[in-house]
């Protein structure tokens, strides 16, 4: 097979399935946050084109997109992006990052940008599995892998600023894995969350109607350093959210993926990512 086989085989059907143990990985990392250009990270990651890569000499064992909620955090960015590439090429994954911008000064809207990153990336592609990811946090070892489970995963145990403690019981922030299954079986997220916080405490509870189980890699693993930041003008603390949160048995079925609507004022394919700028409207 070896001998008559050419390049462009090795690209077909013919390429071996990933091992269940990527040998590229190299575990916990020292983490740097030099000043940096998006030209920079581009020349670091020749093997991504249009926000998209595939490991060369292997079939990958699930295909992953990153959601990355965004608005006016463009240096976590270009830190995010400097670091997740060649932690999620060393992982042996197929994926492409979707960063999801915000238009206008509204009030910010994590949970709906999110269900957009959802339903725009499985235009692309029938993504098997979705890490729904802050920009700010960077991943301290490669092996919290970024793939699916039988159940929906949190991948953040601990953050350097915390003190690497979750921070409590039932704390399903920051960056989760769903199946694209899973995802949908809740409806997505909620779109009522305007402004910070609970938005991540509804996926919760639309996880346990659902009677599946919140997994989490080890401790010891699961670490990310969060880089340091303030409350962003525009994304004040939503005083509705205990409010909301209560709602949620009665209102997830009919809020969520099948009723998030928006305009995508742009969607550019950049070589490291896959650009989607749009409209979630503002607070009724
Ligand atoms: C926590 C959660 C986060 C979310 C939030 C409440 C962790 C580690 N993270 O983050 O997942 O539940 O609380 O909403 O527990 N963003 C922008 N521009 C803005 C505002 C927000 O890009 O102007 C994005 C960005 O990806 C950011 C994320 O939204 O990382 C969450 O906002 P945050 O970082 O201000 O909130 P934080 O750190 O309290
Ligand atoms: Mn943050």
């Amino acid at each position: 097979e070896a001998l008559t086989s050419s390049p462009s085989d090795l690209n077909a059907a013919q390429k071996h399935p990933c091992p269940d143990t990527s040998p590229l990985l190299k575990g916990s990392v020292n983490l740097t946050f030099p000043a940096l250009k998006l030209k920079d990270v581009e020349m670091e990651n020749p093997d991504v084109s249009r926000g998209e890569f595939q490991p060369p000499n292997c079939t990958a064992r699930q295909s992953v997109a990153i959601l990355i909620p965004h608005r006016n955090r463009e240096k976590h960015l270009l830190y995010l992006l400097h670091h997740l590439h060649p932690f999620l090429q060393r992982q042996q994954l197929h994926y492409a990052i979707y960063i999801i911008q915000q238009t206008s000064d509204a009030t910010f809207n994590r949970a709906k940008l999110l269900n957009i990153g959802y339903l725009e990336a499985l235009k692309d592609f029938n993504w098997d599995c979705f890490v729904f990811h802050d920009v700010d946090l960077v991943p301290e070892n490669d092996h919290n892998l970024y793939i699916c489970d039988k159940h929906p995963k949190h991948l953040v145990v601990g953050r350097n600023v915390t003190g690497y403690k979750l921070r409590y019981k039932g704390y399903f922030g920051g960056v989760t894995a769903l199946s694209r299954e899973q995802f949908l079986k809740v409806n997505g997220f909620s779109n009522t969350y305007w402004g910070w916080g609970g938005e991540d405490d509804d996926l919760r509870i639309r996880v346990q109607l659902q009677k599946m189980e919140i997994l989490r890699p080890p401790a010891d693993v699961a670490r990310y350093t969060m880089v340091f930041h303030k409350r962003d003008s525009g994304n004040q603390i939503n005083k509705d959210r205990m409010k909301l949160l209560a709602q949620t048995p009665k209102v997830w079925r009919t809020d969520g993926l099948n009723s998030c609507s928006y305009k995508t004022v742009s969607l550019e394919r950049l070589p490291l990512y896959v650009n989607v700028t749009v409209d979630v409207g503002k607070p009724e």
